[in-house]
């Protein structure tokens, strides 16, 4: 058994509850590979102690001395370093296409989430993170977390337009990359996965292909999303 990966992942108030939606790809991505994984909860304001990466942002792992940065060079690093381990991409192909959920959810799922479920999180970080997450937040968004309260029955609505042609493709097929699950699931879960953890909101059990997938994804290898607790 290799030697676990170091992984920062951020962490709220609560060090045991794990919620990014970048620090939960990689959680998957390794669990695919089967290998070991040891977490570093880490807040938002604790720059320094990720300083080696040459960034500020989780996730970062540490593999047998070798540092990387950002989610996407994560899983290429992964394939690219366990190849007779299985596939994140299932070649070429699989690696575009993963491309495109990965960008698609970082340009239109996370931020619709964002949107709604900003409030919940800053209630739930760590008091040292919640006034630089709230400047961060406000100053991105241009409106105040109040204002997205406010807002909320627009941005669940929002949501669940945005989840159309996800729950579309999985009336076809029962994982994002086909038969079986891959970096492409692990990217969509991921995001699902931040919602589930932050806030009691649903947005999958009026769509059946998408409920009984985000499920599957959830009980994947031996239920280590599910494990998590969900909000109440
Ligand atoms: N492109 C990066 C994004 C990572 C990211 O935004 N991470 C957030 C946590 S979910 C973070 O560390 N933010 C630090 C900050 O806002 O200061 C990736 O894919 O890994």
């Amino acid at each position: 058994m290799p030697s676990p990966v170091k992984l920062y992942d951020l962490a709220a108030r609560d060090e045991d509850i794990r919620f990014s939606p970048y620090c939960w790809r990689v959680r998957f991505a390794l669990a695919h590979k089967g290998l070991p994984v040891e977490t570093v909860p880490w807040r938002f304001t604790e720059k320094a102690a990720i300083g080696f990466s040459g960034q500020g942002k989780v996730p970062v792992i540490v593999d047998d001395g070798r540092c990387v940065a950002d989610s996407w060079k994560i899983a290429e690093y992964l394939e690219a370093t366990y190849p007779d381990r299985p596939s994140l991409f299932n070649g070429q192909t699989g690696h575009a296409l993963a491309r495109f959920a990965a960008e698609w959810t970082d340009n239109v799922l996370v931020p619709t989430i964002a949107r709604l479920i900003l409030p919940e999180v800053h209630d739930m970080l760590h008091p040292k993170d919640q006034d630089y997450f709230k400047t961060t937040r406000e100053a991105f968004f241009g409106c105040s977390l109040d204002d997205l309260a406010a807002g909320r029955e627009a941005h669940l609505a929002a949501l669940r337009q945005a989840l159309r042609p996800l729950a579309a493709t999985l009336e076809h097929q029962a994982y994002v990359a086909g038969e079986a699950p891959a970096y492409a699931d692990h990217v969509v879960a991921a995001a699902l996965q931040w919602l589930r953890v932050c806030s009691p909101h649903d947005v999958t059990s009026d769509q059946p292909a998408l409920a009984g997938w985000f499920e599957r994804m959830l009980n994947a290898y031996d239920g280590m999303a599910k494990a998590m607790s969900a909000a109440a």
